[in-house]
């Protein structure tokens, strides 16, 4: 198959912090990545941001000309209720109420996620998922949420990558609360939003109303770099942590006996458990009967070595080639595949593991009934020269993966969309502005955006439903 259907969604991915700025604007409350951001040592806040809460009539403008026909936003928990647990705030409620009514009329298409990193801060200095309450208190803002724009909205995802928020937050340290090496707290975290996940698709559903929900996981492929036993080891201990354990979870509905065996011979490594409570599998299990859909970011994939040692993390946040370090107690080392090309933050370019994901999915979770790549897409520093931005090196990246999801399609897998990471060049959360993603160039200066060349070939794939080779765009 070497064509889209025609009902296939070419959007463009956002998140409200990366996005939106005004973070002190019509009675938005801080969230802990407002707290994070404002450390001595950081050189970059999300204070402005790409000015979407001001632009986003212009950012969905050029969405409709360009072919764009969906959009990823996400709704900023301390926007809608500031401290996260009181009273609701009525302009939060209007901005959101705006821009999806603006979306409808550009006919993008709105997929709302509830969470994308922004814990209200007071709720995550009270331990964020660490603390069973923010369970509560997140299912309270889900039913403002439902209530508020669940007769417009018909896509819904509980959370965009919980992974992340547990590895980014408590093993790499590149995310608030910045702890390194806590793999227990890291397992606990993950145990505790797969509920409150599960209590939310419960909410939905109970609500009756008209659209899907489902979860949006970063899903790495994890790859040994050599035959050996024991490298085959390190990939399969690092897929059980990052893959296997959530996607157990939303589609099996429990965390198989070989999983938890896993999970826990990892846990013991490094010296710590995690607890499951009372009621948490009952309601697992019931979720993952209703879940309408898996949104799949994937980016690269990882190769793996054994590694016996202490844990040793080095992010590259900067572009640096060749910088990142990452070795993890009682799982292995990501190391470097010299076949495989890297960006300039280290992130192999491995477009198969994307189809191998895919494939996966429907092998190992029939239950699954539909795909959505939510994310996807190339950290570049783009050149900007006389207004214009030529990204040849996106265009192939999103092509390669393309191919592989049309391959995937072929052979029987459910994708009904693809959202470019990102619609517009945003905030990277532990990088800054200069790794940038976007169709659309925003200059941080002034806030004017610019078409880039991956723009215009999204355009060309989106009405031909093809492929284009990007040397017939004429840019
Ligand atoms: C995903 C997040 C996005 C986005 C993207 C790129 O993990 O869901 O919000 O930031 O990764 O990552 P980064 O900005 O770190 O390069």
């Amino acid at each position: 198959m070497n064509k889209f259907e025609n009902d296939f969604i070419f959007g463009g991915a956002t998140a409200a912090f990366q996005v939106e700025g005004a973070a002190k604007e019509d009675g938005r409350g801080p969230c802990c990545w407002d707290e994070y951001l404002d450390r001595p040592e950081s050189t970059f806040n999300g204070d402005v941001a790409s000015d979407f809460y001001h632009k986003y009539k212009e950012d969905l403008e050029l969405s409709n000309k360009f072919g764009i026909n969906g959009i990823r936003i996400s709704i900023s928990w301390s926007r809608v209720i500031p401290d996260g647990v009181g009273e609701v705030n009525p302009k939060g409620i209007k901005f959101y109420n705006d821009l999806i009514d603006e979306c409808l009329k550009n006919n993008v298409e709105p997929f709302v996620t509830l969470h994308h990193f922004d814990t209200p801060l007071s709720l995550f200095k009270d331990g964020d998922w660490l603390n069973r309450k923010t369970i509560d208190h997140f299912i309270n803002f889900a039913k403002v949420c439902f209530e508020n724009f669940g007769d417009r909205v018909s896509k819904w995802a509980t959370f965009n990558e919980p992974w992340s928020v547990a590895q980014n937050g408590y093993i790499i340290g590149n995310f608030p609360p910045s702890i390194k090496y806590d793999i227990p707290k890291a397992v606990q975290t993950m145990h505790n939003m797969m509920v409150a996940h599960a209590k939310t698709i419960e909410l939905y559903k109970s609500m009756n109303l008209k659209g899907e929900i489902g979860i949006v996981h970063t899903l790495e492929g994890k790859c040994p770099i050599t035959d050996l036993e024991e490298d085959k080891r390190a990939a399969y201990l690092d897929d059980t942590l990052a893959n296997k354990f959530m996607l157990d979870a939303c589609f099996k509905g429990e965390y198989s006996e070989e999983t938890l065996e896993t999970v826990n011979t990892i846990l013991s490594k490094n010296n710590g458990s995690f607890t499951i409570y009372d009621g948490d599998l009952d309601v697992i299990k019931s979720a993952a009967s209703k879940i309408d859909f898996l949104g799949m970011n994937y980016y690269s994939s990882h190769f793996l070595k054994a590694y016996e040692g202490e844990s040793k993390i080095h992010h590259n946040g900067t572009g640096e080639k060749g910088t990142s370090i990452f070795a993890l107690k009682g799982i292995g080392a990501r190391v470097s595949n010299p076949e495989v090309e890297t960006t300039d933050w280290d992130w192999p370019i491995y477009p198969q593991g994307l189809y191998d994901m895919l494939t996966r999915i429907k092998r190992d979770y029939p239950n699954y009934k539909k795909i959505y790549i939510a994310e996807n897409g190339m950290g570049y520093k783009d050149d900007f020269v006389d207004g214009k931005i030529d990204d040849t090196p996106r265009i192939e990246y999103i092509k390669k993966h393309f191919n592989y999801i049309l391959k995937a399609i072929s052979e029987g897998v459910v994708v009904k969309g693809y959202y470019v990471w990102s619609l517009i060049d945003v905030l990277s959360w532990s990088n800054g502005y200069n790794k940038r993603y976007g169709l659309f160039y925003v200059d941080f200066n002034n806030q004017n955006r610019y078409a880039k060349k991956s723009a215009y070939w999204m355009k060309k794939v989106a009405e031909t439903k093809q492929l284009v080779d990007p040397s017939e765009i004429e840019y």
